[in-house]
């Protein structure tokens, strides 16, 4: 349903009628004009089956077969780490080291590629003994780590990757039932922002830091924004600085609705969950159009039960523009729908501006092969290396993605 039709402009040439009149011939010369000041690297947004990279050292479990994605033309995904099942979201510090939390064990580990080969050197456990540990963020050296009820900064000292200290930032962060997962962003004001989604799929919360983004500038929570039902990846903008986060919609409203949002997340804005959703069209149980009047549209909307998880800018990535600029996101994919939906990496072309400027495209798909997941994608990081890593919590891995502009067809051919 994202097909993308930037360039269809080669094709209505195509089908033109033979009989030129000036107006039609000004319109080439436009559309002409129009194919010129495309991006130089004119990315063609067909996806391509290509073979997953699997290091020797990991050709177990899933990876024991061959596995296939589909990509954009030059894109080529590996395998950076296998066996850590329940993988969730990642960091990057200073020097260049992946660091991931696996939830359900309790753990953040970090992942050295010292020999840069592409795939991690070992698996290092930074921190054990957390509750849920899930949203990961650097800042000044320390690691934070959202736990379920609290945010914890991890500090590794004598530089052995295995964290030495733990200072509990806040406990003010709830905990409790349904959306368990929190998520992390560190704002350029240095304050720190955690998403907490709600406690169930559609109800009026009794604890108002549910169904939030709270912000701490200290230990005790202030509420940010609200009526974000369960907004987990969560990423400032580093060039506009503005909060940047998607949301997960209501299930058992129907196949196609409610659509999952990506929102601009201000200060004192309701997004309108449990009442509404979408752009403020009235929850059938809850809402009403008086109450959605007052709430905060998303700025896009997605597929509705595709799971957004992690995001990212892909700014600095070595990709083409058009991912390059983008917001990255990766869907876990669906569970409350017939036919399953996500499981794939999306970008949301961005402008000069900071703003969405297209329809999200497919960046890399195939997890679900029509009949089965073997992988779903959880998060989505912006390499320093200029490299994408996806992380994955039902195959147990970390992929990396990178980008090798396509050899250009010879000249005459077709
Ligand atoms: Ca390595
Ligand atoms: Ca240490």
């Amino acid at each position: 349903m994202y097909r993308n039709t930037f360039y269809a402009g080669p094709k209505v040439a195509a089908g033109a009628a033979p009989k030129y009149t000036h107006i039609m011939k000004t319109s080439f010369a436009i559309i002409a004009l129009l194919i010129l000041l495309l991006p130089q690297d004119g990315l063609c947004l067909e996806l391509r089956q290509v073979e997953l990279g699997v290091p020797q050292k990991f050709k177990k479990g899933t990876f024991a077969e061959k596995r296939e994605l589909k990509v954009l033309p030059g894109i080529s995904v590996s395998v950076f780490v296998s066996g850590v099942e329940g993988a969730r979201f990642m960091a990057e510090n200073a020097d260049g080291v992946l660091f991931l939390s696996v939830p359900s064990d309790g753990t953040v580990l970090a992942l050295p590629d010292r020999d840069r080969d592409g795939a991690a050197d070992e698996v290092i456990v930074y921190a054990r003994g957390l509750k849920r540990p899930h949203g990961l963020a650097f800042t000044d050296g320390e690691l934070l780590v959202a736990e379920a009820g609290s945010v914890a900064a991890l500090r590794d000292d004598d530089g052995d990757l295995k964290a030495d200290s733990k200072k509990v930032i806040t406990n003010d962060v709830p905990s409790g039932g349904g959306h368990w997962t929190r998520t992390i962003a560190v704002g350029p004001d240095k304050a720190i922002y955690v998403a907490a989604g709600s406690s169930c799929n559609a109800c009026i919360e009794e604890d108002k830091r549910r169904a939030a983004v709270l912000k701490f500038t200290g230990q005790e929570a202030e509420l940010f924004a609200t009526g974000l039902r369960n907004t987990v990846g969560l990423e400032f903008d580093p060039i506009t600085g503005k909060l940047w986060g998607v949301d997960n919609g209501t299930d058992m409203l129907g196949e196609d609705i409610p659509p999952e949002e990506v929102n601009l997340i201000e200060q004192g804005k309701d997004y309108g969950w449990p009442y509404c959703y979408g752009n403020k069209v009235p929850d059938p149980q809850l809402g009403s159009a008086g109450r959605c009047a007052g709430t905060t549209a998303p700025e896009v909307e997605m597929q509705a039960h595709s799971a957004p998880l992690g995001v990212a800018f892909g700014y600095g990535l070595k990709f083409p523009n058009m991912v390059e600029n983008s917001l990255l996101i990766a869907f876990h994919g669906s569970w409350n729908r017939s036919v399953p939906t996500g499981y794939k990496v999306v970008a949301v072309p961005f402008n000069e501006k900071g703003s969405p400027a297209g329809k999200p495209f497919d960046v890399i798909t195939g997890w679900h092969t029509g009949k089965e997941a073997w992988g779903r994608p959880v998060d989505v990081h912006a390499g320093r290396d200029g490299a994408m890593y996806v992380s994955d919590d039902h195959a147990g891995a970390v992929y990396k993605v990178t980008y090798e502009a396509p050899k250009k067809k010879a000249k005459g051919k077709r």
